[in-house]
């Protein structure tokens, strides 16, 4: 299959400034008329090439002339002869949304019709050039029936709308030029929530979420989040919105979480309906966050947009990185960034490991759906937010507001964005930009050596990257280390020395730029070999990488105790608990108590604070630990942490015990107070599960609940703790729920999620359930997904029944969905972690579906780089 390279980019041959379109909509039978202004861009004799697939096409004419007989078709698009230098080319075609069950271009969810554009998609409706780089202005008709069909929308401001003949006839204009990747249309009959936002400049904008009927209430966390989204964006980058009207739609079918088209958004629903008997405090904060990120996007993105799709973590890492900042001032600052910190650890460093490893802006890409992953938005993030570090919040603001003035209504690139960060400050980015080119997780090793009569501290740094597919050779990179040396008393030490290859940019902030370099510190007043002093190099995880270094677990305590850094204090337990879970693979669970007796301590430190407690309490999750290992026994691995728990849970069962409160009498809000009081909830439940004694306060925290978050950890934890117990609440969810399909979804993964020993028998019933269906996206997520990405020891079953229930799953779903099959495939091609019989498992079902006629591109590439990438290592 066709791979393009980043490096091959040339300019469109063609430009189009404007389109014309006229959609009459219906099911098997959408008529699409295109007009498009074209203009040949400098000198040359070739035809243009329109992007194009799955259409029928009735006729195409060059200014008033047919040419449909000489234009030349194929199944990805067509070449048109022409002379002219500039001139109007009128396309008609049909296309059939009702069959789309790929959810791309246009097709209809439940009676409603929508599109999904980005990345391909517009050629799915009418052929075009469709690349970033062809910005145009778009007058949209659209045509449906008057029933059934009461609103039509579209980019940009309504000019006109009219009823004929039974007909509804709607007509938008978007005076913004831009790519065919954010154009959209949606048609149906919903419940409107409508508001307005008054700009810092004074416009009135007119907000509107249209959401299926009966569904309003739930919308209206949302639209304030929308507000509050507008304001924080005018009062941290000073940008405003620019239509005259923001329009989010939310619908049950599609692929992934929101879609940023100018001023139509369009949302999974998950990301939209909330309300304080159906959503959990982790849905309220998801929902916030993306329409955040979507509205984020209007600015980066769509007013400043992508040249190439190589570029996408312009758009994507900088406007997570935003929502990031926004959620962060929104709710818990420490939760929000250790969430993130968790995503890097679980997910990415897991991609950076496997044959999908890809810089954050990538080399080589056949299918482009493939690539909005991990790496590209959060780890993509976290480079903007070492380029923050680095800058200082002014400057990284000075420049973004150059990078807006340089590019607006421009598709640029990646190298465009740090041109205009280097322009606000005199720190040399060159070295910086490696970021954009070298894939792979750093390592970072810390060593210390303390003088006794110096009293000097001495560090050594020294950084590392592993080859990764297709990058054998690896270059040191800008690690931004935000560090602290101090002595177990909390007496800070000075920098007095950096060696080469460390630029020190504050008292707690140096650049680490070579294999290795040396700081000292000076200890003054101080005694080190009485007073024992620790140093920690990555407060904030200041930069994307693995830190090694040998701390006895007194140095961890000092670190969870003193450090001025809380994600540090945090981490610290984190690796705690990380060699508690080794000592018990090790069969060593009888000598855990001076890890326990740690815990103790920070976790009496630290009892006012319920957000924090819930964070220390959080054991790592499975996925996180496999990234810590090689040849790892997932299932060991799994018996293991669940033995680590019991022992803690034991060994804490007191203090757990005391701190573990039924829900106060105050009702349910989201709320900062009360959202850290559950999550301490569920942390601690989480824990005592392990214990069956804990079976009471589960069905009784169940029975009082008046929310969500309640309810899931009582479901959670009696999924660990009592079978029967689980069964009888589960039964009981699905009565009381299974009309709510955002609800069910949640059911559905409890279930793919159990650590049962007939697991795929319970999958396969639950897929005949009347509610499960393949081409529904959540929930073959919730069902699927769930099973493959967190039932460790169903998934990894030593029989590889795991591996081939979800390969014989996918070969269907390819055929129906393949994005989603593609994004399912995921812990199926992450097999490096893992011991050779697990590998070799994975590796023969991998090969089936290699061999399985027909397979997506999307399947095919990430199959094929992962079989191949066995030949290689
Ligand atoms: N830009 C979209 C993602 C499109 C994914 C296409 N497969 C949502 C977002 O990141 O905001
Ligand atoms: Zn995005």
């Amino acid at each position: 299959m066709k791979v393009k390279r980043r490096l091959d980019y040339t300019p469109p041959p063609f430009t189009i400034s404007s389109v014309e379109l006229n959609i009459k909509l219906h099911p098997t039978h959408t008529r699409v008329e295109s007009t498009l202004t074209v203009s040949r861009q400098g000198v040359h004799n070739e035809p243009l090439w329109l992007d194009g697939e799955g259409l029928n096409l009735v006729s195409v004419k060059v200014d008033d002339s047919d040419i449909t007989a000489q234009v030349q078709v194929s199944e990805t698009g067509m070449s048109v002869p022409c002379t002219q230098d500039t001139f109007k080319l009128h396309i008609v075609n049909h296309i059939s949304p009702s069959t789309n069950k790929a959810l791309e271009g246009l097709y209809q969810a439940g009676n409603a019709y929508c599109t999904q554009c980005e990345a391909e998609g517009f050629r799915r409706i009418t052929y075009f050039t469709d690349r970033p780089d062809v910005l145009a202005v778009y007058t949209v008709t659209l045509s449906a029936p008057e029933e059934g069909y009461p609103f039509l929308l579209a980019n940009g401001n309504k000019v006109n709308e009219r009823t004929e003949n039974g007909e509804r006839i709607a007509t938008w204009h978007d005076p913004f030029p831009k790519p065919s990747y954010l154009f959209a249309i949606v048609a149906g009959d919903f419940d409107v929530v409508e508001d307005n936002y008054v700009t810092a400049s004074g416009r009135d904008v007119k907000l509107a979420v249209y959401v299926d009927k009966g569904y309003a209430s739930r919308a209206t966390f949302a639209l304030q989040a929308l507000q509050r989204a507008m304001r924080w964006d005018e009062e941290n980058y000073g940008r405003e919105y620019d239509l005259d009207v923001y329009m989010i739609v939310a619908v049950d079918f599609f692929n992934m979480g929101a879609m940023e088209n100018k001023g139509l958004n369009v949302f999974n629903s998950k990301y939209i309906l909330a309300d304080n008997a159906t959503a959990t405090d982790k849905d309220f904060f998801n929902v916030e966050a993306v329409v955040a990120h979507e509205y984020f996007h209007n600015w980066t993105g769509n007013r400043v947009t992508c040249r190439d799709w190589f570029q996408l973590s312009l758009k994507e890492g900088l406007t997570v990185f935003r929502d990031q900042q926004f959620s962060a001032d929104m709710s818990s600052p420490l939760s929000t960034r250790l969430s993130q910190i968790n995503i890097m650890r679980e997910h990415q460093f897991a991609e950076d490991a496997s044959a999908m490893s890809h810089p954050i802006r990538p080399d080589e890409v056949i299918e482009m759906n493939n690539f909005y992953t991990v790496t590209v938005y959060d780890k993509g993030a976290e480079v903007i937010r070492m380029l923050h570090a680095i800058l200082g919040k002014e400057r990284f603001r000075q420049g973004m507001d150059t990078y807006f003035e340089r590019h607006d209504g421009k598709a640029v690139t990646c190298d465009d964005f740090v041109d205009a960060m280097q322009s606000a400050t005199t720190t040399d980015l060159s070295h910086f930009r490696r970021w954009y080119s070298q894939s792979g997780t750093p390592v970072l090793s810390v060593g210390k050596v303390v003088n006794s009569e110096s009293g000097e501290v001495t560090i050594s740094l020294s950084q590392h990257t592993k080859p990764t597919a297709g990058q054998p050779d690896k270059h040191p990179l800008t690690l931004p280390l935000r560090i602290a040396c101090y002595t177990s008393t909390g007496k800070v030490l000075a920098l007095s020395k950096a060696s080469e290859g460390i630029k020190v940019l504050s008292d707690d902030l140096i650049m680490f730029e070579s294999e290795c370099a040396e700081l000292t510190f000076n200890s003054h007043d101080i005694n080190p070999p009485t007073e024992p002093v620790v140093f920690t190099a990555l407060g904030d995880f200041s930069a994307p990488v693995k830190v090694e270094q040998s701390f006895s677990v007194s140095e961890r305590s000092i670190v969870a105790m003193a450090d001025p850094d809380p994600f540090n204090r945090w981490d610290a337990l984190q690796s705690l608990y990380n060699e508690g879970v080794l000592r018990c693979q090790a069969g060593e669970s009888a000598n855990l108590n001076d890890l326990f007796s740690v815990v103790k301590e920070v976790i009496t430190l630290h009892s006012h604070d319920a957000h924090l407690l819930a964070e220390l309490l959080s054991v790592p999750s499975v996925e996180s630990l496999i990234q810590q290992q090689d040849d790892v026994d997932p299932i060991k691995l799994s018996q293991a942490r669940a033995e680590f728990c019991r022992c803690l849970a034991i060994s804490l069962n007191a203090e757990l015990t005391a701190m573990l409160q039924a829900p106060s009498a105050s009702t349910y809000a989201y709320e900062q107070e009360q959202v850290g009081e559950r999550k301490l909830r569920h942390a601690l439940l989480m824990l005592l599960s392990y214990l069956p004694d804990t079976n009471a306060f589960i069905e009784k925290l169940y029975q009082v609940s008046d929310n969500m978050t309640d309810t899931l950890t009582a479901l959670n934890a009696a999924q660990r703790c009592n079978s029967q117990t689980f069964i009888a609440l589960m039964h009981d969810f699905e009565q009381k729920w299974h009309g709510d399909s955002l609800v069910l979804d949640k059911w559905f993964g409890l279930h793919a999620t159990q650590p049962s020993r007939d697991i795929l028998s319970t999958l396969t019933l639950l897929k005949q359930h009347p509610k499960f269906a393949d081409d529904n996206p959540n929930r073959v997520r919730a069902l699927i997904g769930s099973f493959a990405f967190y039932n460790t020891e169903g998934f990894h079953a030593k029989d590889g029944s795991g591996y081939k229930y979800v390969t014989d799953y996918l070969m269907e779903l390819d055929k129906v969905n393949p994005q989603v099959a593609a994004r399912i495939v995921t812990p199926l091609i992450q097999w490096q972690k893992f011991d050779q019989a697990h590998q070799q498992l994975m590796k023969t079902q991998l090969s089936r579906l290699l061999n399985e006629p027909g397979l997506s591109k999307d399947l095919f590439e990430k199959v094929s780089k992962s079989l191949a990438y066995e030949q290689a290592s």
